[in-house]
């Protein structure tokens, strides 16, 4: 199958993408963006939206983490990725839902106004990727990116803010899941590959990680992706941590 998988370094719905891929035996290629430029890039390839992850797949265009999941069942239906029994589909794909939709976003915010606060962790979150300029130089270089990617995803104190706030009641849906079977099972599902990785953006923030590592969310996310690239020390406000 020719593939190729379009990512930006370290975003959690690529890695999901990356991950689906890999589950399903697929060998693909992936082009490494940088935010903001992704978006022209993705437009200049035939895309019609402007995210990752976004996947070129047996001339098929399919952006999105959920699209891309559909895709792959349909494409190479072994191993599935969602379970064939109805109610136990309902349930994964309700997590899965969840995990796009509700989940995902307050986590990207936290990172965003982190890094507008300290760019350094950059190169650590971009490991391995080839962006075709030297990482140093794109770190130094990075501002206006990172101002306008902090624009693009809201990412003001008062989202920030509210985003920290909500954290903790998204973890216990997570660890209910994981409780009644829907998520951690033998066999990982949509919703396993969806979920972990926004778990394993929020525990490289320094600041996060101690709120999350002793949860059955944490267990999963280092069972799902064992190393997440990159680290950002403490840097949200000791008040909003402890309130
Ligand atoms: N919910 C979508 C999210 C896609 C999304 O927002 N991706 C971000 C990266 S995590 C993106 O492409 N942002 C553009 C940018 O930062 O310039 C999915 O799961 O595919």
């Amino acid at each position: 199958m020719s593939t190729r998988l379009y990512v930006i370094p370290a975003s959690h719905p690529s890695i999901a993408a990356q991950l689906m891929l890999e589950h399903k035996g697929i060998d693909y290629k992936r082009t490494d963006l940088m935010p903001v430029v992704s978006k022209v890039v993705l437009r200049a390839v035939g895309f019609p939206g402007i995210t990752v992850p976004a996947l070129k797949i047996e001339g098929d265009k399919v952006q999105g983490s959920r699209p891309i999941a559909r895709e792959l069942d349909r494409l190479r239906p072994e191993p599935p990725l969602l379970p064939t029994d109805p109610t136990q589909r309902a349930a994964v794909e309700e997590a899965e839902r969840f995990g796009d939709e509700e989940l995902q976003h307050p986590i990207r915010q936290l990172l965003w106004w982190a890094i507008k606060r300290n760019r350094e962790p950059l190169a650590g979150y971009s490991e391995g990727a080839k962006l075709g300029v030297p990482i140093g130089l794109a770190v130094k270089t990075g501002a206006p990116l990172v101002a306008l990617s902090a624009r693009f995803n809201e990412a003001s104190d008062e989202n920030a803010r509210k985003a920290l706030e909500r954290l903790p009641a998204l973890l216990d849906r997570v660890d209910a899941w994981i409780e009644d079977g829907t998520l951690g099972g033998q066999q990982l599902n949509v919703a396993d590959f969806q979920i972990a990785p926004s778990i394993g953006l929020a525990m490289t923030l320094d600041d996060l990680r101690p709120m999350i590592e002793n949860r059955p969310a944490g267990a999963l996310a280092r069972r799902v992706v064992p190393r997440y690239p990159g680290r950002m020390p403490p840097v949200l406000p000791a008040e909003w941590l402890r309130s």
